[in-house]
């Protein structure tokens, strides 16, 4: 196993062995990993604000795979070098996501200017994982300035992902007929682009309705970046149409982040989040991980369920034992 300096080192060469091995250990439940994981955290350079963490979620299957394949490889004739992190909350039912989307992304997956990292959602809601972030920097150790995060847009995967990357694209996908699919007013908000995909075929007329309700969606909306109008581009992956528009606004927008000191103070933000997702993740670890809690959370889950109890109140006396113990323990 490399030291920590070892594998700074070899990231700094851009050596992407080494970048696989570091996410693994980043990603590892094993102590030892975790402790060299946590050294080469510490001793990485701090990205530079030409780097650009790029958060893309959408529903399931709404093209956000097919749509980061056209991007990245546009990204790289531009002279950038892109990793890619796919997050797929499903994966632990179909075991069956990381084949899929390498295979997904064949022009990216087979690049020298790229790196395709499919990870586990490690149980976490939405999929967004706790080592995504790590691995996000991981990535920008190894010289990738351009880093994306896919995931699915269920639950708080959204807030997860808007947390910890500079530009948050929302991906929606045209229904035939149909207004837009399931979409919460909270994801439209947090979202500094959007792009209507599958813009081709019988979807055209479909994508085009769906540009012009999230335009108007957007329009009644605080922009979050001062002096940015939130742009919304049809696209279709498959036919590369809207690819060009939307690699421009995205570097635009960046420029815009750049320009009014906006993307130090969202890093700020992302490190502060940080903080308290693992203060979160870690206070129920240690809540989850006493076998006479779990005991009592299984028998109040049963409760709750027969409506005996309400789940809040539940919760409220699970803490409060669990809290009194542990203030007892010598
Ligand atoms: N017509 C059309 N179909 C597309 C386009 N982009 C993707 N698709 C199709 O939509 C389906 C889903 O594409 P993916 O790129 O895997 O979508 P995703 O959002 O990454 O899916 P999950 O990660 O599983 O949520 C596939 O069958 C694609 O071929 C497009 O531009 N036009
Ligand atoms: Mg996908």
């Amino acid at each position: 196993m490399k030291s920590p300096a070892s594998f700074a080192k070899a990231l700094e060469r851009g050596d992407r062995r080494a970048l696989s091995q570091a996410i693994t250990l980043v990603e590892s439940a094993r102590p030892d990993h975790q402790e060299i994981a946590r050294e080469l955290l510490s001793i990485i350079p701090v990205a530079r604000s030409e780097t650009l963490r790029i958060g893309i979620t959408g529903p399931p299957g709404a093209g956000k795979s097919t749509l980061i394949e056209r991007l990245g490889g546009k990204l790289i004739e531009g002279g950038e070098d892109v990793a890619v992190l796919t997050v797929d909350p499903s994966s632990q039912l179909s075991g069956g996501s990381i084949l899929g989307d390498k295979t997904r992304m064949p022009i990216l997956s087979s690049s020298d200017h790229a790196f395709v990292r499919p990870s586990p959602s490690s149980g976490v809601e939405g999929g967004v994982g706790r080592f995504t972030r790590e691995a996000v920097m991981l990535c920008e150790a190894c010289g990738f300035n351009r880093v994306i995060v896919e995931t699915v847009g269920v639950g708080q995967s959204e807030l997860r992902v808007a947390q910890l990357t500079d530009i948050f694209i929302l991906l929606l996908a045209p229904a035939a007929g149909d207004e837009l699919q399931g979409i919460k007013r909270g994801v439209m908000e947090l979202a500094d682009l959007i792009f209507v995909t599958k813009c081709d075929g019988d979807l055209v007329d479909a994508a085009h309705r769906a540009v012009g309700e999230s335009l108007a969606g957007t329009g009644l909306m605080q922009p979050r970046i001062p002096g940015w109008t939130v742009p919304v581009i049809a696209t279709s992956a498959l036919h590369d149409i809207g690819i060009d528009q939307a690699t421009t606004e995205i570097n635009r927008c960046h420029d815009v982040l750049m320009l009014n000191n906006e993307l130090e103070s969202r890093r700020k933000h992302q490190l502060k989040s940080a903080l308290m997702q693992a203060l979160h993740d870690g206070l129920f670890d240690e809540f989850m991980a006493d076998p006479e809690v779990l005991v009592r959370v299984n028998q109040a889950s049963d409760q709750v369920a027969k409506r005996q109890l309400t789940p809040s109140f539940a919760a409220k006396q699970l803490l409060q034992s669990f809290l009194k113990e542990n203030r007892e323990a010598p």
